[in-house]
């Protein structure tokens, strides 16, 4: 069998030497404008090459709803080409260097060659993710009513061997962080006991703390619904900090932009996690209505912005313990997920940027004067710079495209990858 596609440099260059004389041009006048206000463009484009955020192994394939998938041509059939389709978005975007796993669906017999081939196109990985929301093939203790919290003990001690097992995996692939999600919660009032419920989460979670390595922290994921309606185990960051507290110091709280009571203030939470020395990372997405997960800056990409002001805020004051983990967590249902990934990155990156040129000294003085407007209005100066060109140039000098997107369909991948991977399987509905 011939070696699966890949794109090659040379496309890459090429695609570079077209773009890169309107590019440097755009890049130099930034740099003037950025100049005049005491901000030193390459210093930022350096901050700008260093930021990384994982891609998640079940973001490259196509997502759904529960009512139906649509599959695209040549998806990855298995955790290689997943791989593979993630070294093509850290190729051509740089701001991707690592992956987030999620098992069992990205289970193998051998994780020593899975990390050999992620190190092979210069990829780590991440946080690992449990799975005790839905029933593996010929699964006798069902999660159908919970996990972690279930009332059986049998069933949370089930769900707590995987836990410990996916620690065990995320050792072998080199990652340092677990991540627990729980579907668990009710449909009905009166269905599950709400306080017994969190006590039973508690429990079974700190024999997964005990099994956690020195180095690692688990990440403890909230969400406020679905698949349960009624309520949620975890349903909010409240509950998550509290979790955190008594599971201790290796207990962080996750952020997922979509898992919040709508018109809540997410940069806020931001902040007082960050306050309290229990903020875990993101899983970036976005969203209009719910737990969405479109893709990142797509809707909301002042919000964004605003949630890394505040990371920038607590870096600069070196607030104690503050080491974010990046990762994005999509659902890419009408958009080929190598483009949506990419744009993505770029969304990040720019929010990221935009929080590091707002003058952080005029902000504070506006803070301390009580100059409501004008404090605002030096948030906006940020958010308003377009900030794409340094990124384009950050990407460029990494050995990534000027526009990754218009290299991707250049390079005819997907087509390639249609032939090479024949679909297995029907349609199907579910998240992935
Ligand atoms: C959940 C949650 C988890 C993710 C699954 C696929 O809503 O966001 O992080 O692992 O979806
Ligand atoms: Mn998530
Ligand atoms: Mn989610």
């Amino acid at each position: 069998m011939s070696a699966p596609f890949s794109i090659s440099a040379e496309l890459v260059a090429e695609h570079n030497a077209q773009l890169e004389g309107a590019i440097t041009e755009d890049y130099d006048a930034l740099k003037r404008a950025l100049a005049r206000r005491g901000i030193d463009a390459e210093a930022l484009a350096q901050k700008v090459a260093a930021f990384g955020v994982a891609i998640p192994t079940w973001g490259v394939g196509t997502g759904g709803t529960r009512f139906a998938r649509f599959p695209g041509q040549g998806e990855p059939r298995n955790v290689f080409e997943k791989i593979d389709d993630c070294a093509v978005i850290q190729q051509l975007g740089r701001a991707t260097p690592t992956i987030s796993p999620h098992f069992p669906w990205d289970k193998v017999d051998d994780y020593a060659a899975l990390r050999e081939q992620a190190a092979s196109h210069g990829l780590a990985f991440d946080a690992v993710n449990s799975n005790t929301f839905q029933d593996q093939p010929g699964q006798e203790l069902s999660y159908k009513f919970g996990s972690l919290s279930h009332t059986d003990a049998r069933v949370r001690a089930r769900a707590i061997a995987h836990n410990v097992e996916c620690i065990e995996v995320g050792r072998k692939l080199g990652s340092k962080a677990l991540t627990v999600w729980i579907a668990d919660g009710s449909n009905f009032a009166g269905q599950s006991n709400l306080t017994k419920a969190l006590d039973r989460y508690i429990d079974a979670t700190r024999e997964i703390v005990a099994a956690l390595p020195a180095d690692w922290r688990v990440f403890l994921e909230h969400k406020l619904y679905e698949p349960a309606f009624y309520s949620t185990v975890i349903s909010d960051w409240g509950t998550s900090f509290a979790a955190a507290q008594e599971l201790g110091p290796k207990a962080y709280c996750l952020v997922d932009l979509g898992h919040h009571a709508p018109n809540v203030n997410i940069e806020q939470i931001v902040a007082r996690l960050v306050r309290f020395n229990k903020l875990a990372g993101f899983h970036f997405n976005d969203s209009k209505y719910g737990d969405d997960d479109l893709d990142s800056g797509s809707v909301e990409p002042f919000r964004l912005f605003l949630v890394f002001n505040e990371l920038i805020d607590a870096e600069r004051r070196k607030a104690e313990g503050f080491a974010p983990a990046y990762m994005i967590d999509q659902s890419h249902n009408v958009t080929d997920p190598i483009e949506s990934l990419m744009q993505s990155a770029i969304e990040l990156q720019r929010a990221y940027a935009q929080a590091l040129i707002v003058d952080r000294g005029a902000l504070e003085a506006a803070q301390e004067t009580n100059d409501a407007l004008g404090a605002h209005l030096e948030l906006k100066r940020a958010f308003t710079t377009d900030v794409s060109p340094l990124l384009a140039v950050a990407r460029m000098r990494a050995g990534g495209a000027i526009a990754p997107i218009a290299a991707y369909r250049a390079s005819g991948y997907r087509a390639r990858k249609a032939r090479e991977r024949p679909a297995v399987g029907g349609t199907s509905s579910g998240i992935v």
